[in-house]
C-alpha cells in the first residue's frame, strides 16, 4: 500500500472527567465541576473514527493511559488525599486529545529517510505534563519498525511543547516533501503560550529537517488572550491547503508570503474577523476541524457539531461551499463530551503520513476491530462521573479494570 496519512485518536479513557485544570481553555474553565459521561464520550470518540473509515481513510488509534497515575502522585510525595487539582490531574483522561502527544515529520521531510516523532512534554499544564513517558513508551509499541520511524523522548522541560497541535504541514501530497511550520507563543495576556520557539528548534534538528523547509511562525498573541491555547484552535493545514483564521498568527502577511516562497502551490483560505470573530471562532472550534482529503480527490473539513450549528460560522461556510474553492465538503461530528473539556476533532487526532504496512496493526482500526473497542467501553467505562467522585477507591478500581479490558481485547497488555 502506498504512503497515506493515518489519523490516530486517542480513545477516550474510562476517567473523563470536567476539574477545570487547563487556564486558558475557555471550555474546560467553562464546564469545570459538571457531571462528565466517560462511556458517551468514548462512543462518541469511537464514532468520529468510524465516520472516518467510512470515508475510505486509513484510521488508527492510540489507548488511554494508566489513570490514577500511581506514579504522578509518588513522585510528588502525595497519595491522593492532599489537594483535589492534584488528585484530578492524576485522573486526568487529557491523553485522549493526541494531536498533543507528538510532533510526527514524514518520512519525506527527514535527513535519514525515516518518519520522526517526537513526544511533547507539555510542561505548561500538570496534569499534561504527566503523559510523555507513557506516550513514549506507547509510540514505539505502534512505531516500533526501525528502518520506518524514529521515535525521541520528550525535549527537555525548560522549553514548553505541545506536539502536533502548533505543527503545521503543508505539502503538494502527502508523500512529497513538506514545509514544516512550527507555530510559537511569546504571550498570551492573562494566559500562558504554551509552545515555545525552542521547543519547535529542538524538534526540528531532532528530525533532521531542511530549513530551507522549516518555518518559525509566532502565534498572534491576542488569540491566546482569547483562548486559542493551541494554534490548531485557529488554523488547520493539509496538503497545498492552509485554512486559518485572519487573526491566528502575529504576522499574517508575512507568514502567507513565506509559505508561499517556499511552496508556490499553496492555497491559503483566510476566515475573515468580520465573518467569524475570533470569540466566535473559539467558541466554535471551527478551525479544531481535520481537513481531510479523500479519496476522490477532494478536500473535506471534519468540524464539531458546535460549529455546524453557530449561525455565523454557517453562515460562512455555506459561503465558502458555494464559492468552489478547494475545501468541497463539511462534515459534522458528535464530539460533545470532548469539546466542553476544549478538545475538538482536531485535538483527538495524530496525523502520521506513512505505509500503513509499516505500523504495528493492533494500532489499526478496522470495522471488526471498532466494534470490538465498542462493546469493551460500552460493558467497561463508567457511564457518569462527577467532581466528588474523582479520588473515590470504588471508581479508581473501575477505571483501572476498564483500561486492562481494553487492553486484553487489543492484545496490548504489554502497556499495563
Ligand atoms: O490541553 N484540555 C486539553 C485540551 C487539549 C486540546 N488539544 C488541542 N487543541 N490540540 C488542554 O487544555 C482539560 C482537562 C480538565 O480541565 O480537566 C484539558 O486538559
Amino acid at each position: 500500500m502506498a504512503v497515506v496519512e493515518i489519523n490516530f485518536d486517542g480513545i477516550i479513557g474510562p476517567s473523563h472527567n470536567y476539574a477545570g485544570l487547563s487556564l486558558g481553555n475557555l471550555a474546560s474553565a467553562s464546564h469545570a465541576g459538571d457531571v462528565a459521561y466517560p462511556r458517551a464520550a468514548a462512543l462518541q470518540g469511537l464514532a468520529k473514527m468510524r465516520h472516518n473509515l467510512a470515508l475510505g481513510l486509513a484510521q488508527g488509534f492510540l489507548l488511554p493511559l494508566p489513570r490514577p497515575n500511581a506514579r504522578f502522585l509518588s513522585a510528588i510525595g502525595a497519595d491522593g488525599s492532599e489537594n483535589p487539582r492534584l488528585t484530578a490531574a492524576a485522573w486526568s483522561a487529557s491523553s485522549m486529545w493526541t494531536a498533543n502527544a507528538a510532533t510526527v515529520s514524514p518520512a519525506a521531510d527527514t535527513a535519514d529517510g525515516r518518519c520522526h516523532l517526537t513526544a511533547a512534554n507539555l510542561v505548561t499544564m500538570p496534569h499534561r505534563s504527566q503523559e510523555w513517558p507513557d506516550t513514549v513508551r506507547q509510540l514505539r509499541a505502534a512505531f516500533a519498525n526501525a528502518e520506518h520511524f524514529a521515535v525521541h523522548d520528550a525535549v527537555p522541560p525548560c522549553f514548553g511543547d505541545e506536539g502536533a497541535a502548533n505543527h503545521m504541514r503543508m505539502c503538494a501530497g502527502h508523500a512529497s516533501p513538506g514545509l514544516e511550520i512550527f507555530v510559537y507563543g511569546t504571550t498570551g495576556g492573562a494566559f500562558p503560550a504554551r509552545q515555545h520557539v525552542e521547543a519547535g528548534r529542538a524538534v526540528a534538528r531532532l528530525h533532521g529537517l531542511d530549513p530551507a523547509r522549516t518555518l518559525f511562525v509566532e502565534q498572534n498573541p491576542d488569540a491566546i488572550a482569547a483562548g486559542a491555547f493551541h494554534n490548531d484552535v485557529v488554523a488547520v493545514a493539509n496538503e497545498r491547503v492552509l485554512f486559518t483564521h485572519e487573526l491566528a498568527f502575529a504576522d499574517p502577511a508575512g507568514t502567507y508570503a513565506a509559505i508561499r516562497e517556499r511552496l508556490p502551490e499553496a492555497e491559503i483560505v483566510v476566515v475573515p474577523a468580520d465573518a467569524v470573530s475570533l470569540a466566535d471562532a473559539i467558541k466554535s472550534y471551527l478551525f479544531n476541524a481535520q481537513l481531510l482529503s479523500l479519496p476522490s480527490g477532494e478536500m473535506a473539513l471534519v468540524i464539531p457539531t458546535e460549529a455546524w450549528e453557530h449561525v455565523r460560522v454557517r453562515a460562512w461556510l455555506d459561503a465558502m461551499l458555494a464559492s468552489n474553492g478547494p475545501i468541497r465538503r463539511v462534515l459534522p461530528v458528535d464530539v460533545r463530551q470532548s469539546m466542553a473539556n476544549g478538545g475538538g476533532p482536531a485535538c483527538l487526532r495524530l496525523r502520521v503520513v506513512t505505509d500503513p504496512a509499516t505500523v504495528d496493526p493492533r494500532f489499526l482500526l478496522d470495522a471488526a476491530k471498532a466494534s470490538l473497542i465498542e462493546a469493551v467501553i460500552t460493558e467497561h467505562w463508567p457511564e457518569s462521573i462527577a467532581p466528588a467522585q474523582i479520588g473515590s477507591p470504588e471508581l479508581a478500581q473501575t477505571v483501572i479494570a476498564a483500561r486492562r479490558a481494553l487492553l486484553e481485547a487489543l492484545d496490548l497488555t504489554e502497556l499495563a
